[in-house]
């Protein structure tokens, strides 16, 4: 394939921008080789700057969950930007996106929406702090809640995928306060909150971890961890930001039947415009500014064109079938998948959930980070670059979950799983 546009601009803005991006993940780090820079896309295609086109298992990291430029989508948005861009007082659709929220995740009765993923779980682990008066969390190795300063704290995404597990900047005295254990593991867990659990404020969790790969819990674990919150007065945070509207129409907290006291989320109720959200109880979200003490801002939150790609985008995926058709599809590609894989002789797993996955080149089960970091990283590097060169885009690190979307459908998986055959002789 032809690269020399992007590596054109690649040179450009490396001069310019950190590392030549404006996230670390897009840099290619961890698999080698520069970026391509995208010119458009469409339905479950990229198409970059020097004509290649892509099968996209990335989807801009979750939120093009009904394919790239949707015609509805794209309608929405223009026009509503007719109307103007953004206002800075209240608009009529973000009640109508509260609405759609708090109709489709019961356990949020109020809602905050925000500009971000990292803008959600930041604010309500400040709730958490606010309303039980207590300072320390909990997160778990491999789960990544954005960039938050309390988060980068043996970090998954991009601080693991960058090696840096521990971010430089962040105040030993606010890493401090955040607790670490590893996750689906039960008696971890029991013992923190035994011997500290009057100290915690809040526990936050991707219920199925997307950002050290995919990593589902195991029976039992969500609701042993609402137990423990429960029992020592520290609330349940489902940080749902990847998982929310994509493993099920209410995310992870309708498919595994937990109610968490707060939820964040971000990416598909955007559409693919920047949009976050964080909801829970009304005693709980009555406490954020203005109604109640704790401070919470944002200058575009709410913001109408936002609102309108995300609106449309939740229309679109509250048609009937349209989770169970993802879920099907998903587990099309990575059977297939492990298919080509064992007729290679390729040590190989998948993980899955509908509308994303998790490749590894180990035998499975994979069930704990440690699991996911004893995948053979270096091999699946070379698989990567093997299936870019065949047109199919993956996630470009071993650490992050792959995500399919409405538009991948029977072609595009065939198409996948004919390049992965090749690409598994390559790398056997
Ligand atoms: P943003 O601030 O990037 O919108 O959201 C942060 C975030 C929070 N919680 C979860 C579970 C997330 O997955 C994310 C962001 N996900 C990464 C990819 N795994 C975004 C990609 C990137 O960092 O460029």
């Amino acid at each position: 394939m032809n690269h020399a546009r992007s590596h054109d601009l690649f040179a450009r803005a490396s001069a310019l921008l950190p590392g030549g991006v404006n996230s670390p993940v897009r840099a290619f780090k961890s698999v080698g080789g520069e970026p391509f820079f995208a010119q458009r896309a469409e339905g479950a295609y990229l198409f970059d700057v020097d004509g290649n086109r892509y099968v996209d298992y990335v989807g801009s990291w979750g939120p093009m969950i009904a394919g790239h430029a949707h015609p509805q989508v794209l309608d929405a948005v223009a026009k509503t930007m007719r109307d103007g861009l953004s206002f800075g007082v209240p608009n009529a659709l973000e009640v109508t996106m509260a609405e759609a929220i708090t109709a489709i995740v019961p356990s949020c009765e109020m809602v905050r929406m925000v500009n971000s993923g990292t803008e959600a779980t930041l604010s309500a682990i400040r709730l958490a702090r606010g309303a039980t008066g207590r300072n320390r969390i909990v997160k778990f190795e491999g789960c990544y809640h954005g960039h938050g300063d309390s988060f980068l704290v043996k970090a998954g995404s991009g601080a693991l995928t960058l090696g840096l597990p521990n971010s430089p900047g962040v105040p030993g005295a606010l890493a401090d306060l955040t607790l670490t254990i590893p996750y689906n593991d039960f008696e971890a867990a029991t013992q923190l909150f035994d011997e500290v659990g009057g100290e915690i404020a809040g526990l936050i969790i991707e219920p199925i971890v997307g950002n050290a790969n995919c990593i589902l819990p195991r029976d039992g674990y969500l609701q042993h961890l609402r137990e423990l919150c429960t029992k020592h007065g520290a609330l349940l945070i489902f940080d749902e930001v990847m998982t929310g509207f994509r493993v099920a129409l209410g995310g992870a907290q309708q498919r595994y039947g937990i109610t968490p006291d707060l939820s964040t989320f971000g990416k598909i109720i955007g559409g693919g415009m920047p949009v976050g959200a964080f909801g829970g109880r009304r005693e709980l979200m009555s406490q954020i500014a203005p109604s109640g003490p704790i401070y919470q801002a944002g200058t575009l939150s709410g913001n109408p064109v936002a609102m309108a790609a995300g609106l449309a985008t939740l229309e679109l995926i509250r048609a009937p079938g349209f989770h169970d058709a993802l879920e099907a599809s998903t587990h099309a590609l990575c059977d297939g998948l492990e298919a080509a894989a064992r007729d290679a002789g390729v040590a190989f797993h998948t993980t899955r959930a509908p509308g994303m996955f998790g490749l590894y080149f180990r035998e499975g089960p994979v069930e704990s980070f440690a699991d996911a970091m004893a995948s053979d990283a270096v091999k699946f590097g070379r698989f990567f670059h093997a299936m870019l060169e065949r047109g199919v885009y993956l996630a470009p690190s071993a650490f992050e979950a792959g995500f399919v979307s409405s538009a991948h459908g029977e072609a595009e998986i065939a198409h996948t799983i004919n390049a992965a055959r090749a690409a598994f002789a390559e790398v056997a």
